[in-house]
């Protein structure tokens, strides 16, 4: 099977309106979007996609901020398509992204408890198979 990867646009894009913009640079780049769903988080969902990160100081912000709006989940297809589209998001701080990226280009800090930097993307193939079964069953 072609590499698969889950690519969230958080909050912040849909409520800034950058869902298309996203969508754009992923198609552009030459991925295939084989899934697009408009949601809202539940607590069990980020729970479980964000298991890593419980205890540290910016978990309980960053549940806050994934519930505080619809968010759209994108399934994208293509060789090495989870290094990909790190390298299109950026680095997760967005004022230090560089620029050329999603984050470096769209995002800056907003003087916040947690980064809201737009978009989430798998890190690992494992992470990937187990991220599109929480958002997409
Ligand atoms: P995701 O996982 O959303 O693609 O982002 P990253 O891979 O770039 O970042 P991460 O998993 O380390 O963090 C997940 C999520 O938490 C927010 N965050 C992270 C934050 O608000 N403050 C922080 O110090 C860190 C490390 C941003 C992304």
């Amino acid at each position: 099977m072609t590499e698969r990867t889950l690519i969230l646009v958080k909050p912040d894009g849909v409520a800034r309106g950058l869902t298309g913009e996203i969508l754009r640079r992923v198609e552009a780049k030459g991925y295939r979007v084989t899934a697009l769903s408009q949601m809202q988080a539940t607590q069990e969902q980020l729970a479980a996609h964000y298991a890593e990160h419980e205890g540290k100081p910016f978990y309980a912000p960053l549940v806050d901020f994934m519930l505080s709006g619809p968010i759209v989940g994108i399934v994208a297809e293509g060789d090495r398509v989870i290094e990909g589209f790190r390298a299109l998001a950026g680095s997760t701080e967005p004022t230090t992204a560089s620029p050329g990226t999603i984050r470096g280009d769209l995002g800056r800090d907003w003087g916040e408890k947690v980064q809201k930097n737009l978009v989430h993307g798998s890190d690992s193939v494992e992470s990937a198979e187990r991220e599109i079964g929480i958002w997409f069953g």
